[in-house]
């Protein structure tokens, strides 16, 4: 399988992807491609919806982050995705859809962007953008307090599963726009931040070389 994906520093939906595919197990390649490059618009044509991320398993596209969880979830094992009870099940489900349809005020309010930080945003954040995280949090408190900490370990639902995996970007978005979260939001969110996927991910989108201006927000610093 191959993964296509854009800038590791911005691309939101490409992380999204790429998780998808580290939690299935099986084996894939990726490749980055750099947005707004003659090689970007050229591999967009090629994929059906004009966005990354796309898996290309046996020379078909599988596009939408969403759908490529669904498909990585059929092929490498339901349980290792979603959570086995299936009322932790019901809620893991609607949380990633609501994740992935919604939050509109957080996303163009806050672009993801791991090259910088923004310290002074949160204290004149839209309520836009608050209400989004608000709500968020109430979304992970919820999981945490009905199935996660039943569990041993600190993710939404106990191991980590397809719903840690929608709300990756918005982890990093807290973290880099100094966004206010409760007691236990604030945990999940650094033991997302610790898990050596995500560590993965940060460092690999340090390192890139192809910064793009349209997803820095005023009073950024560069890390
Ligand atoms: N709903 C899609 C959204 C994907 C998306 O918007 N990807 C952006 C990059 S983060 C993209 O490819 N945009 C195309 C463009 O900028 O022309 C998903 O879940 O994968």
């Amino acid at each position: 399988m191959k993964l296509l994906i854009a800038n590791r520093a911005y691309s939101s939906w490409s992380l999204r992807g790429w998780l998808a595919a580290k939690l299935s197990m099986l084996p894939f390649t990726c490749v980055v491609v750099p947005m707004d490059t003659p090689e970007w618009t050229a591999r967009l044509s090629e994929i059906p919806s004009g966005k990354v991320p796309v898996l290309w398993d046996g020379g078909e596209p599988v596009w939408d982050s969403m759908a490529i969880l669904m498909w990585l979830a059929d092929k490498g094992g339901h349980d290792r995705f979603w959570p086995r009870d299936l009322h932790a099940r019901r809620l893991a489900y609607a949380i990633s859809a609501e994740m992935h349809a919604g939050f509109q005020a957080l996303r163009s309010g806050c672009p993801m962007n791991l090259k910088m930080r923004f310290p002074a945003f949160a204290a004149t954040a839209p309520a836009a953008v608050m209400a989004d995280v608000a709500r968020i949090d109430a979304l992970w408190c919820e999981a945490r307090g009905r199935f996660g900490e039943q569990l041993d370990e600190p993710y939404l639902f106990g191991h980590f599963s397809g719903a840690d995996i929608m709300y990756a970007p918005v982890v990093f978005r807290v973290a880099h726009y100094g966004l206010p979260l409760s007691d236990v939001a604030r945990a999940y969110a650094d033991s997302m931040l610790a898990h050596p996927w995500m560590q993965e991910w940060a460092a690999a989108a340090r390192a890139e070389d192809y910064p793009l201006d349209r997803y820095h927000v005023e009073g950024g610093m560069p890390l």
